[in-house]
């Protein structure tokens, strides 16, 4: 006897065979396997037929059910392979491309000048000084001999903070003190690097923050002399063996006598350029004998002792190295101007 159980599986069989992907074959099992198919309805509805009928009816509608349930999973191993063959074809990996290299990070230009200078006092015997960024204006201007009506001191020139007398620090000076009274009385031959604060208006050629790099030697028969072999040698080492200097008078409260030092422009080799604004000298640093009431502040007798101190910017000397026309790309923190370091 027929029973419309064959026809239904027959449709489901042909619907299964329609199917080609996994979420149509959801749909399928729900429609002819679910609660809801007509299968189950059949399933539910055996017993309100009459009792003689239940027996094969059941049976038929249950070969029915196994069919369906191992067509099913039939199918459902085939759709996994066809869709992972897919998934290996369209996601090959080519090895055979070239990797993404990571990016490698760099000193920043600052860091770099500064460690060549510090390599090259090393070499000539100046230890590295750690002093404070957050000064007092007693070490930072009085111990240096500023009078009180320095301009420096102004507002104009100095970032003070709301407690009395601590300000950030406006150069490396004031470490001078700080170290010959660390020291007194032994010789001192040190250099001292760190990050500097002027309030300053901000253009192509000041910041307002900037490294220094003091250097100090104190002894027993220091002489300008030795400043001066000791700052030539110093820039025949920084910028080459054939480097010509020249030393300029100046005025620093806390040196006496008191010098700049100009280098020959190694751009144009000394012929006058646009860097060094056709002079042909480029200025490097300030420097002096240290002046007697500075050592007597710093505990060294100066009918005794003397000595001689200088202090530069790096980020100036990494500017006329390179060609940089703008200090202010230093802290700009713009990859496209550290690259290239
Ligand atoms: C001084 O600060 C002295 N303390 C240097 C010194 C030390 C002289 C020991 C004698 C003995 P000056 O103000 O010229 O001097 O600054 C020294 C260097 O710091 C300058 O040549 C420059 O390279 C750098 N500098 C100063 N102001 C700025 C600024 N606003 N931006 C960037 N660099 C600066």
């Amino acid at each position: 006897m027929a029973y419309p159980i064959d026809a239904m599986r027959e449709a489901a069989l042909r619907a299964l065979d329609e199917v080609r992907s996994s979420e149509s074959l959801v749909a399928w099992r729900v429609a002819h396997l679910g609660r809801h198919s007509p299968l189950m309805n059949f399933l539910g509805d055996l017993g309100s037929r009459p009792v003689a009928e239940r027996p094969a009816a059941g049976s038929a509608a249950n070969q029915a059910k196994q069919a369906l349930e191992a067509a099913l999973s039939v199918k459902e191993e085939a759709l996994r392979l066809q869709e992972l063959e897919h998934a290996l074809a369209s996601e090959k990996l080519d090895l055979t491309l070239p990797g993404r290299p990571p990016q490698r990070g760099r000193l920043h230009p600052s860091s770099q000048v500064l460690r060549r200078i510090l390599a090259i006092w090393a070499e000539m015997g100046f230890q590295v000084y750690r002093s404070r960024e957050v000064e007092s204006d007693e070490y930072n201007f009085q111990l240096l001999n500023f009078p009180p009506h320095h301009p420096a001191r102004d507002m104009q020139d100095t970032f003070y903070t709301t407690r009395a007398g601590v300000i950030l620090r406006t150069h490396t000076s004031p470490g001078q003190v700080r170290v010959m009274r660390e020291r007194c009385p032994e010789p001192i031959r040190v250099v001292l690097p760190g990050m500097c604060f002027r309030y300053e208006q901000v253009t192509a050629r000041a910041e307002a923050q900037f490294y220094q790099v003091e250097g100090l030697a104190v002894g027993v028969g220091i002489t300008l002399a030795n400043l001066k072999a000791t700052l030539a040698d110093f820039a025949r080492r920084m910028f080459g063996a054939s480097v010509r200097v020249r030393f300029r008078a100046d005025y620093f409260p806390f040196t006496e006598p008191s010098a700049e030092m100009d280098i020959e422009c190694f751009i144009c080799g000394g012929s006058g350029c646009p860097v060094c604004k056709r002079s042909g000298w480029l200025e490097i640093l300030g420097a002096g004998m240290v002046h007697p009431t500075v050592l007597s502040n710093g505990g060294y007798d100066p009918r005794r002792y003397s000595g001689f101190a200088f202090g530069m910017g790096p980020e100036r000397i990494a500017m006329l190295r390179h060609g940089i026309t703008d200090i202010r790309a230093f802290w700009a923190n713009d990859p496209r101007f550290l690259e290239q370091f």
